[in-house]
């Protein structure tokens, strides 16, 4: 692998270096950025993690997701993106000052996004088609021998777990449970770092009546094949520091029998719209009707983002009809 080589010369003679997050942290990217971090400060070197967003409330049983901040230093060698290949997923940290300085010194991503489209200004992508950064990092670090303190290992379980939801998505291959069973028996404790999200996730009481208002507008479509929810600003700005409303009933709008497709709406004060797409197993279009929206992600999670001010009731009927041509092509595709 020379392009793994190619990282180890960069990141070798670096003494500072940026771990970037995009716009939409995740368990995968926080977890892969707190393993760099472990990493880079065991190589003797210091590293600062970005995020031009806070991170969210359920993501704070990572112990160190603290240090991640919002402004660019100016003295850093190079930076690593971790857990995007999307550039437009870097709205918010492009408007940050010294992004242009993470233009000019050499960019390096480590992502899992196969459908991506690409950052233009990274020297070097590294995109392999695995169940988390989590995992490719592990992979990387194992080729080149990097040091792998305990807590690097745990937020690499952290990650895959994450992004695998507990290893039972598609993209849980043999070597997502060999890499597992590594970390295990390198001393990872599954069970405790299980518990500690758990007692994150219990909620604010008030999100259990908001919750029940939020299931009662979903909304069914597609002959009950999409099922859909709209957060308008309001509810963003009152309970989104709380939890995010559209995952509070996500899985409910997915279990619902003859539903293939769950999406939730988020309406912003400016107009901005953003969606979140959830596909069940069997109808992997969630990414391919993403991208149709100008977003992106994998068969069955994906989301978009819409900045032109547009109704959202247009919005969805499109997404319907894209939505149907989609499930048309895959019936064909399966029967022929
Ligand atoms: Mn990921």
């Amino acid at each position: 692998m020379s392009e793994y080589k190619e990282i180890n010369k960069l990141v070798s003679s670096a003494k500072h270096i940026l771990i970037l997050q995009a716009d939409n942290p995740d368990g995968d990217s926080l977890g892969s950025s707190l393993a760099l971090e472990a990493i880079f400060l065991e190589m003797g070197k210091s590293a600062t993690m970005i995020c031009a967003v806070n991170m969210p409330a359920h993501l704070k049983y990572l112990s160190g997701w603290d240090r991640v901040v919002k402004d660019i230093p100016t003295n850093f060698d190079i930076t690593l993106i971790v857990d995007t290949s999307t550039e437009t997923l870097f709205e918010n940290t492009s408007g940050n000052r010294g992004f242009e300085w993470i233009k000019a010194k050499p960019v390096i991503v480590l992502d899992h996004h196969i459908d991506s489209k690409g950052i233009s200004f990274a020297d070097i992508i590294i995109n392999e088609p695995l169940s988390a950064t989590g995992e490719l990092i592990y992979k990387i670090a194992s080729d080149l021998k990097w040091p792998l303190p305990l807590d690097a290992l745990e937020m690499l379980a952290i990650s895959i777990m994450s992004d695998s939801l507990g290893l039972t998505t598609q993209s849980a291959s043999p070597e997502t449970f060999r890499t597992m069973a590594d970390l295990v028996e390198k001393g990872v404790n599954i069970a405790k770092l299980d518990n500690a999200r758990r007692q994150l996730m219990q909620k604010n009481p008030v999100l259990i009546p908001y919750k029940g208002r939020l299931l009662q507008r979903i909304q069914f479509g597609l002959e009950g094949k999409i099922a859909s929810i709209i957060i308008p600003w309001g509810e963003i700005q009152e309970f989104s520091p709380l939890y995010n409303p559209t995952m509070l009933v996500i899985d409910d709008m997915r279990m619902t029998e003859g539903v293939v497709l769950a999406i939730g709406y988020k309406v912003y004060a400016d107009g901005k719209i953003t969606a979140k797409i959830r596909a069940n197993y069997g109808f992997p279009i969630a990414g391919k009707l993403a991208t149709e929206f100008g977003g992106g992600g994998h068969e069955y999670a994906a989301g978009f983002k819409i900045l032109k001010t547009r109704p959202i009731t247009e919005l969805h009927s499109q997404v319907i009809k894209k939505t149907n041509q989609l499930l048309e092509i895959l019936k064909t595709e399966s029967t022929s």
